[in-house]
């Protein structure tokens, strides 16, 4: 099937699955850059052009909120995502926005922030097919709920991207990492077009989060897997875990539950697809390491 945007137009969730413009079942698959603050290199068209032509769909852009990322250096986090994203959509991919929230653990703690972004954002994509809205990456901390933080937070940032955009994907992390998509269900959104996250790293995570996404979709929840690694969820050890990866591969093809894989970045750490001496530009087969060049065999 052919993937492009050109082909599926706007996205848009039937009941728990993804659909085209046709109502036809779409799995997007591709890679999640590394942190846009530290590997901006690695975002653009040259790179994102290098994933499509090994078949991925999908690209998503990770713009950390902490760790120096957008709320200390908003301009330049800023300029070098929309670079991004225009790269993608002049590649005719699908692409997500993601605030990426981490040791900031709770969404409502850079909610004005995120309301400001997002409206600005979504101002200038108003319409434009491509463009999926990923809220709040991964919120955490056994004190952050769906209920009392993550549910309030998405209401009010669905709001505002909505007085823009009617129809675009939205994303919506869960708590424990994107992992709790059960608890979510229970108290879902009242948005038409909205999936909840879940994430899984293949060394670390199985049976247990499988069951909490049936559980959720059986209640009625749409999933999108904007993230997940081959590796441990600290994104190093010195394993790809190709038999697990390949479970969950599974697990989400007989789902058609996209997703995109961390990361396309050249950190020197075995969840990275590229060796830690990549240059941006010119990407060759040669750049990738073990787990890219395992990933890259598995877009759909
Ligand atoms: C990791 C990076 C690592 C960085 C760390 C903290 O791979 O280089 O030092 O973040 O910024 C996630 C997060 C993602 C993590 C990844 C691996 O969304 O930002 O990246 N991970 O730990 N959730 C589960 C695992």
């Amino acid at each position: 099937m052919n993937k492009s945007v050109s082909a599926n137009g706007r996205l848009h969730v039937n009941g728990i699955d993804l659909v085209n413009e046709r109502n036809e079942m779409i799995q997007l698959t591709g890679m999640s850059s590394h942190g846009l603050q530290w590997y901006p290199e690695h975002t653009k068209k040259e790179a994102i052009a290098f994933t499509k032509k090994h078949g991925a769909s999908l690209f998503r852009i990770a713009m950390y909120t902490d760790e120096e990322g957008y709320i200390s250096h908003p301009e330049e986090n800023k300029k070098n995502l929309i670079e991004a994203v225009n790269a993608a959509i002049d590649l005719d991919m699908y692409v997500i926005i993601d605030w990426h929230i981490l040791a900031d653990n709770n969404p409502q703690q850079n909610k004005e922030a995120a309301k400001a972004f997002f409206d600005e954002i979504s101002r200038k994509y108003a319409g434009i097919k491509n463009v999926i809205y990923e809220i709040c990456n991964e919120p955490n901390g056994e004190d952050v709920t769906w209920e009392k933080d993550i549910r309030p937070y998405a209401v009010e940032l669905i709001e505002v991207i909505r007085k823009h955009d009617k129809d675009a994907l939205i994303l919506v992390g869960t708590a424990c990492w994107s992992q709790f998509v059960d608890e979510a269900a229970k108290h879902p959104l009242e948005d038409h077009n909205y999936m909840c996250v879940a994430h899984f790293y293949a060394g670390s995570h199985g049976e247990e989060l499988m069951n909490r996404i049936d559980t959720a979709r059986n209640a009625g929840l749409g999933i999108f897997m904007s993230e997940w690694g081959t590796t441990t969820a600290d994104g190093k050890g010195d394993t790809v875990f190709e038999e697990e990866t390949r479970k969950w591969i599974a697990f989400m093809k007989e789902r058609n539950i996209s997703w995109a894989n961390w990361s396309f970045g050249s950190r020197d750490e075995t969840s990275a697809a590229l060796k830690p001496e990549t240059k941006g530009g010119a990407y060759t087969e040669e750049c990738l390491t073990k787990s890219g060049r395992f990933v890259f065999t598995l877009f759909e």
